[in-house]
C-alpha cells in the first residue's frame, strides 16, 4: 500500500501549503489581502467570509486555513494569458492538456472565439461578442437554447440568469447541482417539505452525535472536521460511514490548535465501512437494531410525524443476514453503531456524495432520515439534518430560482415584480438539455461558470453532444477542458471577475442557511474583465424588446437585492443589507421547534426498498471520487496527499482484491466498463473487497449515464467495471474525445 506522507489529514503540510501559496501567487501581501478580505470563501459550502473574509467561519473563529481556498486564491492571481498564446497554439494543441496544465495557463484577459472549421481561437472584442450572443438567441426559438450555472457565481448574477431566461422565454434553466446534491434537495422536500439543511452551525455545536456519511470533509470541507473534533471533546461520539477508510476523518491536525497541531486529534469513534451503494441497506439495519434496543422515540413519531407504521413494518419485516450482506457491514459493527445512537438525544446527521451519487440516491437519504426521525433528532437544537454542500454558492444560486421549475409562490412573485410569463411546466434540467444536445435540438447554450464538458457522465457522449450546439457561450474566469472539449460549433468565452474582483458587493448562501456579503475589490489582473452581472444585463438590453422593462437598471446589485427580497422566500433582509451590512440566516428554513413545511406540518417518513443491483461474476463497482489536489475538475496537485497516491492514473482497489486478479502496487491493469476503458496503475487501498475507487474527473470516460430517476443525478459512485490486469504499461493511444476535438486543424 502507498503510505501517504502524513500520519494525520491538516496538520503543517496545510500551513506550508498557505505559505506557498501566498509565494507562488507573487504578490504575497496582496495575497495575504484577499484572503482576509471581506468576501465569502470561494470553495465549498461550509461559508467561510465575513469581517475577516476567507479565513474566519460563521461563529467568527479565526484563523481558519484550508488549502482549498488558497489554491483557489493562488489560481485566480495567476497572470493573463497573451494574444499571442492562441495565435500559437492551435486547437488541436489545446485538446491534448490535461486539467492541471489548463488551470496553469492563467486567466483570461479577453473575449475569444473559435468558430467550426477555425483552427486557433482569436481575440474579439465585447462588442463582437455580445452581438454574435444576443442575434444566435434572437434567431432562434427559446425552446431551443438552454442556461447553466456552476455554483461559484453571487446571488446577484443567478438571479438575474434566470430572470433574463425566463423573460426571454426559455424555460430550459439549470445548475450544477443536478449532479450534485439534487438527490438531498428532493428527499428533504418530501421529508419537511424544504431542500436544505435543518441546523445551523451552532447546532453542531450542541449535538452530542454525528453520523458523516458518503462525505469526505477532511479534504473537501476541512472546517468541518474542526466541529466534528470539538464534538468529541465535548465527549460527543462520531460515526463515519464510508467504504473507505479515509486518512482525514481518522485522525487530524487542526492548524489553528496547538495541541491538536502537534499530536493530531481523533476525529472518528465508529468507521462502518459499507460497500458502495449499501447504505439504504445499512440505514435500515440500523433502523431495526435501535427498534431492537427500544430506542424509538415514540412521542416525537407520534406528535411530528407521519409514515411510521410502513416503515416500521417494513424494517420489522427486513431479515438480517440480507442486510449484513447487501450493506457489507457485520452485525455487531451495526449494533455497536446502534447502541451509540440510541443513546445519543441530539444527533446530526451528516452527507454528501456518497450518498447522492447513485441510482437510488433519494433513497439512500430517505433511509437515514428514517433513522433520524425515529430517534426524534428533528426540530430542536443540536439535532437535524445536514447535506454537506459542494460549491461555495451553490444553495444560494438554487435558491436564486436557477432552476428548471419553481415553487409556485416564487413563480408568481417573479411575474409580479417584473410583469413576464412564468411557465408553470417545468423546462429541461442538466441532462436533459445534454439529451436535447445530442439530438441537435439546441442552438444555443449559455454557461454561466463551471464546466459542464467534465462534469457530465460518459466523457465521450458529453463532448460530442456539446460540439452539435451551434453556438456556447461561457463566462469564465480561466480556460478549463470543456472550453476546447465541450465547445459548440461556434464557442464564445468572455472573461470575467472573481467574486472578490467585483465593483459593487454581491452575496452568497452558505450550507447552513445563512447569507454572506462579498465586498468584492479590484481584479488580479489588467484585461477587459466585465462582472457577471453587466455582461447578463447588457444581453437582456441587446435581446429583450425595449419599453417594457429597464434591463440596464439590473447592473445594479443593490436594485437585484430589491428583487430577490421581493421574490426569494427568506431573502427579504437582503433589501437593507447595504445599509446594515448585516448578514443573515434564511428566514424560515432550519428548525428549532417540530414545526414543518409539509402539508400536514409533520415530518415524513418514507419507506425505502433495498437497490436491485447485482454484479455479476468478476464485477466490481466503482466509485469516481476528489483527491486533495483538486476542486472538482480542476487539478491543482497530482499528488493525493492522504490516500498516498503520487499520480492520479490509478486504481484504487483492496489488498484481496490484487491477490486474487494476481497484480500489485503499481502494476498496470485496464478498467472496462459499458461506457469506455482506461489504462491505469493499481493502487492498493484500504476499501472495502468488491469496490473500487477512481479519480473524477478523468474517469468519467468510464461513467455510464445511469440516472436516480427521482433526482435525475448520475449513478457517479456506482460504475460496473471490469478489470484486467496487463502485461505491461504501454503508451495509451489518444481518446476519441481528444482527436475529435482537435479535428478542426
Ligand atoms: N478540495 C475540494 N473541496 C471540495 C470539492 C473539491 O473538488 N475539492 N468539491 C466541492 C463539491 S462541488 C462537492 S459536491 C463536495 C464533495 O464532497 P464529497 O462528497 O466529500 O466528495 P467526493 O470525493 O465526491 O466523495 C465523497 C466520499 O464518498 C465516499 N463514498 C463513495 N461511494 C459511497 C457509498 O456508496 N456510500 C458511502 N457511505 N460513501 C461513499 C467516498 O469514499 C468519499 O470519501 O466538496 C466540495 N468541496
Ligand atoms: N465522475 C464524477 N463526475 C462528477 C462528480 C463526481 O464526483 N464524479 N461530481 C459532480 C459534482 S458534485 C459537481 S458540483 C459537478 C461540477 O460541475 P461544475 O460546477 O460545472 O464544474 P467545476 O469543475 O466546479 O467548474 C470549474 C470551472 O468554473 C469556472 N470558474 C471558476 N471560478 C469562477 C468564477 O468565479 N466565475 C465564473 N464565471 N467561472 C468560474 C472555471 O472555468 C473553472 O474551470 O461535477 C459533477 N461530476
Ligand atoms: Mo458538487
Amino acid at each position: 500500500m502507498a503510505k501517504p506522507r502524513v500520519s494525520a489529514g491538516g496538520g503543517f503540510p496545510a500551513i506550508v501549503y498557505t505559505l506557498r501559496g501566498a509565494l507562488r501567487s507573487g504578490a504575497p501581501l496582496e495575497f495575504v489581502r484577499r484572503m482576509r478580505s471581506r468576501n465569502a470563501c470561494k470553495t465549498c459550502a461550509l461559508g467561510m467570509g465575513g469581517q475577516l473574509g476567507g479565513m474566519v467561519n460563521e461563529a467568527g473563529h479565526f484563523p481558519e486555513f484550508c488549502k482549498k481556498s488558497v489554491q483557489a486564491q493562488a489560481g485566480d492571481m495567476q497572470g493573463a494569458i497573451r494574444e499571442a498564446f492562441f495565435r500559437d497554439t492551435p486547437i488541436a494543441a489545446l485538446a491534448q492538456l490535461t486539467s492541471a496544465q489548463f488551470e496553469r495557463l492563467g486567466r483570461l484577459a479577453f473575449p475569444i472565439v473559435a468558430e467550426a472549421g477555425d483552427t486557433h481561437f482569436r481575440r474579439v472584442g465585447w462588442d463582437e461578442a455580445l452581438t454574435r450572443t444576443a442575434g444566435a438567441l434572437s434567431a432562434t426559438t427559446p425552446g431551443r437554447t438552454f442556461f447553466y450555472s456552476s455554483g461559484r457565481s453571487s446571488n446577484e448574477a443567478a438571479f438575474l440568469l434566470q430572470l433574463v431566461a425566463r423573460a426571454y422565454g426559455s424555460p430550459h434553466i439549470h445548475n450544477c447541482s443536478f449532479y450534485c446534491h439534487s438527490a438531498s434537495g428532493v428527499a428533504l422536500n418530501e421529508v419537511y417539505g424544504s431542500g436544505t439543511a435543518s441546523v445551523t452551525l451552532d447546532d453542531l455545536g450542541q449535538a452530542d452525535l454525528a453520523i458523516v456519511a458518503g462525505a469526505n470533509p477532511a479534504s473537501n470541507h476541512p472546517r468541518l472536521i474542526t466541529q466534528l473534533i470539538a464534538l468529541r471533546k465535548r465527549g460527543g461520539v462520531v460515526i463515519v460511514v464510508n467504504p473507505l477508510r479515509e486518512l482525514g476523518l481518522e485522525r487530524f491536525r487542526i492548524p489553528s490548535d496547538v495541541r491538536s497541531l502537534a499530536l493530531g486529534s481523533t476525529v472518528s469513534d465508529l468507521y462502518l465501512q459499507p460497500h458502495i451503494g449499501g447504505d439504504v441497506a445499512l440505514a435500515k439495519a440500523l433502523l431495526k437494531a435501535v427498534l431492537g434496543r427500544g430506542a424509538v422515540d415514540d412521542a416525537f413519531v407520534e406528535a411530528h410525524t407521519a409514515g411510521w407504521d410502513a416503515v416500521h413494518a417494513d424494517v420489522q419485516a427486513a431479515d438480517w443476514d440480507t442486510l449484513v450482506a447487501a450493506s457489507g457491514v457485520p452485525r455487531a459493527d451495526i449494533e455497536a453503531a446502534a447502541s451509540l445512537v440510541a443513546r445519543a438525544e441530539r444527533g446530526i446527521v451528516a452527507w454528501a456524495m456518497g450518498l447522492t451519487h447513485h441510482a437510488h440516491g433519494v433513497d439512500n437519504v430517505l433511509a437515514l432520515t428514517n433513522v433520524a426521525l425515529a430517534r426524534g433528532w428533528l426540530g430542536k437544537p443540536g439535532a437535524g439534518l445536514l447535506p454537506i454542500r459542494g460549491h461555495s454558492n451553490v444553495q444560494g444560486v438554487g435558491s436564486m430560482g436557477l432552476a428548471p421549475a419553481l415553487k409556485e409562490a416564487f413563480a408568481a412573485a417573479l411575474e409580479a415584480a417584473y410583469g413576464i410569463t412564468v411557465p408553470r411546466e417545468p423546462g429541461l434540467d442538466t441532462y436533459g438539455s445534454m439529451l436535447a444536445a445530442e439530438r441537435g435540438e439546441i442552438d444555443a447554450a449559455l454557461l454561466l461558470g463551471g464546466n459542464l464538458f467534465a462534469s457530465n457522465p460518459d466523457r465521450e457522449w458529453a463532448g460530442a453532444a456539446l460540439r452539435r450546439v451551434p453556438l456556447t457561450v461561457s463566462l469564465t474566469t480561466k480556460l478549463n477542458e470543456g472550453h476546447v472539449h465541450g465547445r459548440g460549433r461556434t464557442a464564445l468565452v468572455l472573461p470575467v471577475r472573481a467574486r472578490d474582483e467585483e465593483d459593487q458587493a454581491t452575496t452568497q448562501e452558505s450550507m447552513f442557511n445563512f447569507v454572506r456579503l462579498s465586498e468584492g475589490g479590484r481584479p488580479a489582473i489588467a484585461g477587459e474583465l466585465r462582472s457577471e452581472v453587466d455582461v447578463l444585463a447588457e444581453l437582456a438590453e441587446r435581446v429583450l424588446p425595449a419599453g417594457r422593462f429597464n434591463w440596464g437598471a439590473l447592473r445594479s446589485h443593490r436594485t437585484l437585492r430589491e428583487g430577490i427580497a421581493r421574490v426569494v422566500p427568506g431573502y427579504a433582509a437582503a433589501a437593507a443589507i447595504d445599509e446594515t451590512r448585516r448578514e443573515f440566516a434564511v428566514a424560515g428554513r432550519t428548525f428549532h421547534d417540530a414545526r414543518f413545511a409539509t402539508a400536514e406540518g409533520r415530518a415524513r417518513f418514507a419507506v425505502t426498498p433495498l437497490p436491485d443491483e447485482p454484479l455479476a461474476a468478476g464485477e466490481f463497482r466503482l466509485m469516481t471520487l476528489r483527491s486533495e489536489g483538486q476542486f472538482n475538475t480542476v487539478v491543482y496537485d497530482e499528488e493525493d496527499l492522504y490516500r498516498g497516491n503520487r499520480r492520479r492514473d490509478v486504481v484504487m482497489m483492496a489488498a484481496e482484491d490484487a491477490a486474487r486478479l494476481g497484480v500489485a502496487e503499481g502494476d498496470p491493469v485496464t478498467v472496462e466498463s459499458a461506457a469506455g476503458s482506461m489504462r491505469v496503475l493499481v493502487a492498493i487501498a484500504p476499501i472495502r473487497a468488491g469496490n473500487l475507487a477512481m479519480y473524477y474527473p478523468e474517469a468519467n470516460a468510464l461513467v455510464s449515464r445511469r440516472l436516480d430517476a427521482r433526482s435525475r443525478t448520475p449513478a457517479f459512485k456506482s460504475v460496473v467495471v471490469r478489470v484486467r490486469p496487463l502485461a505491461s504499461w504501454a503508451e495509451p493511444p489518444p481518446t476519441a474525445t481528444q482527436r475529435e476535438a482537435g479535428d478542426g486543424v
